[in-house]
């Protein structure tokens, strides 16, 4: 029969999704937990035919520049695709697919419950608790803002954007969205959204904003010192989507200010270091980038990932190419 090609999968993925793509390719697998150093990142290009990174490789220039002459496809375990220089590799006649899809309603769920815990204070709530702090009800203590009836403001109206609204319109938030385009019509009635050409606008008026856009070089620090100031004093910040669009440090000097009520944060800037002054901080809820932590999800990954390298290997364009123009 046709050769088998040799896929390199950079990290530890599920059993299912290991065991299938043993089946299907000649397969080279991370049997450690850890991610690949840098010269095994480089020999895993120079000997694949297809690679399959994770959030935590880093695939740039430099990393491409090393490819050797059959890789041809990376097929990235995961949606956002800034781990790697899409366009150095298109350049280089390498494919690349993401996984969508699979992961929004985990990650529209994990969103939903920091914008509910946050303004709630759950955190701090959790805390005071385990460190024995509770010395009885009192009608004044850990008090929060109610969202029911309040403005959400979301950054990005993609597929995890829309999720995220129809969950908040649930909780009686009203739904605001800043995108490149509008969406179609339906769904703007579907979610009773109200469309902000301007951002600068809409964060002005916004009790919650959470951040549904792809870190790409135009939405780095797009939510920059000077928006976050724009802010009202009682708004809340959630991220689950990458640390890069906030400037972090501005962030962390307006929640030590008190100039911003607090902030869920799913992903960081430079991660997976968190900047100790958040830790800190009372008002936050920080988790380790689990948004689409599901077992179920990170099997659909795997399966994405595989009909991805099915079909590029039969000849055909996978279903989840992504050119440098989508991003
Ligand atoms: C994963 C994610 O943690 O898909 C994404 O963009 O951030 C998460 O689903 C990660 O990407 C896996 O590589």
């Amino acid at each position: 029969g046709k050769k088998k090609p040799v896929v390199v999968v950079t990290r530890k993925l599920p059993d299912v999704v290991e065991t299938r793509m043993r089946e299907l390719f000649e397969t080279r697998l991370n049997e450690t937990d850890r991610s690949l150093t840098q010269a095994e990142l480089v020999e895993a290009v120079r000997t694949a035919d297809v690679l399959v990174p994770t959030v935590t490789d880093r695939i740039d220039a430099a990393v491409l520049s090393q490819a050797g002459p059959n890789l041809k496809l990376i097929a990235n375990f995961g949606n956002g695709v800034d781990n790697i220089d899409v366009t150095t590799a298109n350049t280089r006649g390498i494919n690349v697919t993401n996984t969508p899809g699979v992961l929004t309603e985990d990650t529209a769920d994990m969103t939903m419950a920091l914008i509910l815990s946050v303004p709630r204070r759950l955190s701090a709530g959790i805390k005071a608790v385990e460190a024995g702090e509770w010395h009885g009800w009192s009608p004044t203590w850990m008090l929060g803002h109610r969202i029911w009836g309040k403005r959400l403001g979301i950054i990005g109206m993609g597929r995890i954007g829309q999720a995220v609204a129809r969950r908040a319109k649930a909780f009686g938030m009203s739904i605001h969205y800043h995108n490149r385009r509008r969406v179609p019509s339906h769904i703007e009635e579907e979610l009773e959204a109200t469309y902000w050409d301007s951002l600068d606008q809409m964060l002005a008026r916004m009790d919650v904003v959470s951040i549904h856009c792809p870190h790409t070089p135009g939405t780095f620090h797009l939510l920059s010192a000077r928006r976050l100031k724009l802010l009202k004093k009682d708004a809340y910040v959630v991220n689950t989507a990458r640390g890069e669009v906030i400037d972090e440090n501005a962030l962390i000097r307006m929640l030590e200010a008190g100039e911003l009520a607090g902030a869920g944060l799913d992903v960081f800037e430079h991660e997976p270091a968190v900047n100790p002054k958040l830790v800190k901080l009372e008002n936050v809820l920080l988790l380790p980038h689990m948004g689409s932590a599901t077992i179920e999800g990170r099997i659909e990954m795997g399966e994405k990932v595989i009909i991805n390298i099915k079909t590029f290997m039969d000849g055909h364009r996978p279903p989840d190419r992504i050119l440098p123009s989508m991003l």
